[in-house]
């Protein structure tokens, strides 16, 4: 069984957030996803607008998503994927080139992300 791995924080859930688990998803059997908890959001200058546990209800009811474990650090990635035996780490390509250091363990993919949606746009598009 091959495991994929991604990140995120992934609030006010929108349809760029879905590609991505979609695609995540058809590159192996079994996709873990690390949510940011609402203290390591804070650490990545984000404020999410539902709490871990609500975005983490919602993630866990995608089919592409088999598990939600929590993301609450920057150093837990090698951990994880060792502890879950990740075979392929999975992020949009605004992270090109940031999680490198993982192709010693594991295949590092860099997906192209969705243009012309984002939490932010969302956001700014209601106020
Ligand atoms: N994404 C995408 N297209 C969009 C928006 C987001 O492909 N229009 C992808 C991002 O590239 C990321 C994932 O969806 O791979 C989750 O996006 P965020 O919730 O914004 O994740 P981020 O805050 O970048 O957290 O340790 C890594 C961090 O936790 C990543």
């Amino acid at each position: 069984m091959k495991k994929v791995i991604t990140y995120g924080t992934f609030d006010l859930l929108h349809w760029g957030h879905i590609k991505l688990l979609e695609r995540a998803k058809e590159l192996g059997d079994y996709l873990v996803v690390a949510i940011s908890t609402d203290e390591f959001n804070r650490l990545k200058h984000k404020e999410a607008y539902h709490s871990f546990e609500h975005r983490k209800l919602i993630l866990e009811a995608i089919r592409y998503v088999d598990e939600v474990i929590p993301e609450s650090d920057w150093e837990q990635k090698i951990q994880d994927v060792k502890d879950h035996n990740i075979d392929i780490f999975v992020m949009g390509d605004d992270w090109k080139g940031e999680f490198d250091f993982l192709k010693d363990y594991c295949e590092v993919v860099y997906l192209p992300r969705t243009t012309g949606i984002s939490t932010t746009k969302i956001k700014d598009d209601l106020r």
